[in-house]
């Protein structure tokens, strides 16, 4: 079914004289809080460099140059940018109720080239010091304001954390101990044994999670924190840390008790787990533990600031997990449950390829697993993302169809930095991963900018007209499916979890009319369509909408 959104006057005009009597003025309250359930989350990724810059005074840090290949430098984007954009209601315009950033840890100084040129940690997958925070990103007060920040906005934030591997060695990033990392053998990908104790690519070493041999803070940290003044801190915290644990001094143990101060510190969210798939899975549940024990020490010193008791979330990129896969994940020769380890989601590669699908394929699947043999877990579903060089729509030409989809589908969803403004995938003269992380084009909005036939004001107005329905309505993402009626296509989610009650109907396409709707709403609910803004009250079971659009998106407002 393809999304028209024109409006149709003349379907507008005799519309709006029929049903003038039940249309009701709506005032928007910003204030209030949508029931929240990670089921339903509209998480926003954003690549911290590529985002929005709010502060060039850090954009040339620790000597590097802007002499990367095309789009392989540090661009200037920073935590104050998200900062900004938060406070500017950009997400909540958008209904996002979760930021996913990338890594803000210290990234190697230097440079690499992987066959596309010169490439600096622009992206945060190369760490050097998971202590600090890449000053190109910012400062650690910095990500405090910007956590801080997003929780007064009733929005949730999910740290991206590597614990597979360093960042590439270069001439100036030496590298790791060898009690620490392998630089070899680099991974096939076709079995277990070529996935997890193996380099991901050449020059990437490998933390060895697996060991069980102690080992000292390497070296160069110790002349890094000497130098930054701050060695006798972080010596002083380990020692605690391993005596509070009782752990064994494991390569993995340091960098889970450096990933979960974030935790400590600032009160993050949750997790995304970069390459989950490429270390041993059970780690991910000692990861967990720590995550878990470290929210709640934050939370019972920050009673005011908390932002609900939900447990800590943890999201993993299993890369080439698909929902009809549902527990497991196939390494070739044997397979692995993920979700007995602590995730509460998987990243769901085959929704790109599911939205090609009619609708009612999908979401009745969806729904079917999710509500099924799934119901403690949930997927995240994505369109487009930082390393997946077959997005759904790589020209952007099906741009409202991918939000539809995308925004109405069970399971909780990704929105990638610029799928709602069209951001281009292709740029010109880039090479490999970095076609997929232009930076964001912001100036297509305030130009007013036509592409493919739209403009891109109009394209971030049906994503944010949707993604709010989806963040008032947990029974978007989270509710059971079912289909009504197939032509006119309509169908309600109805949602009972956790104590929290909510429906929805959605038509895609003109509605009979009046429509029925005493299965869901009783009479005299206030019923809103969030596509048009308008509200109506239920009668005799039923309501008369104003015919003047293709999508209605009906549910009770806050
Ligand atoms: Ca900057
Ligand atoms: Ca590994």
């Amino acid at each position: 079914m393809i999304m028209r959104h024109f409006f149709i006057i003349a379907l507008f005009l005799i519309a709006s004289c029929n049903s003038n009597k039940q249309v009701e003025e709506y005032s928007e309250s910003k204030n209030i809080q949508a029931p929240f359930l990670w089921e339903n989350a509209t998480v926003y990724f954003m690549l911290t460099d590529r985002f929005y810059n709010g502060d060039p005074t850090n954009d040339t840090p620790l000597g590097r140059k802007q002499d990367g290949g095309p789009m392989r430098s540090f661009m200037g984007g920073d935590l104050k940018g998200i900062t900004m954009k938060i406070e500017e209601g950009y997400f909540r315009d958008l209904g996002v109720n979760a930021l996913w950033i990338t890594p803000p840890v210290e990234q190697i100084h230097g440079f690499t080239d992987e066959g596309w040129g010169k490439t600096y940690g622009y992206h945060g997958y190369w760490a050097r010091d998971w202590t600090n925070i890449d000053p190109n990103y910012g400062t650690m007060d910095d990500l405090k304001e910007m956590v801080k920040t997003a929780h007064n906005h009733g929005i949730r934030v999910l740290l991206d954390i590597v614990l597979n591997h360093t960042g590439p060695v270069t001439s100036t990033d030496s590298q790791w101990p060898d009690d620490w990392v392998r630089t070899e053998p680099v991974c096939t990908h076709d079995s277990y044994e070529h996935a997890v104790p193996c380099a991901l690519v050449p020059n990437l070493p490998d933390i060895k999670t697996e060991s069980t041999i102690e080992v000292d803070v390497p070296a160069f940290l110790i002349d890094k924190w000497e130098k930054e003044g701050r060695l006798d801190t972080e010596m002083k915290e380990l020692e605690a840390f391993f005596s509070r644990t009782g752990y064994p001094r494991l390569p993995k143990y340091y960098i889970i008790k450096w990933l979960t101060d974030y935790v400590r510190e600032m009160g993050i969210d949750g997790f995304r787990v970069d390459t989950a798939k490429h270390l041993e899975a059970y780690i991910w549940g000692e990861v967990y533990k720590e995550a878990v024990q470290a929210l709640n020490d934050w939370r019972s010193e920050n009673v005011d600031s908390k932002l609900g008791d939900l447990d800590f979330y943890m999201v993993g990129e299993v890369y080439g997990y698909g929902i009809q896969g549902e527990f497991y994940y196939d390494y070739g020769d044997s397979t692995v449950n993920f979700f007995d380890n602590d995730f509460k989601a998987l990243i769901n590669f085959s929704f790109k390829a599911d939205a090609n699908r009619d609708p009612e394929d999908i979401f009745s699947e969806y729904s079917r697993i999710l509500n099924g043999p799934m119901a403690d877990y949930s997927v995240v579903n994505y369109v487009s993302s930082h390393d997946d060089g077959g997005p759904f729509d790589l020209n952007r030409e099906r741009i409202f169809e991918s939000a539809t989809k995308l925004i109405l589908t069970p399971g909780a969803i990704q929105i990638y930095y610029g799928d709602e403004l069209a951001r281009t995938l292709t740029a010109e003269g880039t090479k490999g991963d970095a076609h997929l992380r232009s930076f964001m084009n912001w100036e297509d909005l305030v130009n007013n900018t036509e592409k493919n036939g739209y403009k891109i004001p109009q394209v971030l107005e049906h994503w944010q007209k949707l993604g709010r329905f989806r963040n008032e309505h947990p029974a978007v993402g989270a509710g059971v499916h079912e289909m009504i009626s197939s032509d006119p296509y309509l169908f309600s989610r109805k949602l009972k979890r956790r104590g929290i009650t909510d429906q929805v109907l959605v038509c895609m396409g003109i509605p009979d009319q009046p429509l029925n709707v005493k299965d869901l709403f009783e009479d005299g609910t206030k019923l809103k369509d969030y596509y048009s803004d308008k509200t109506y009250r239920v009668k005799d079971g039923k309501i008369n909408l104003r015919l003047n659009q293709e999508l209605y998106l009906l549910g009770m407002p806050l």
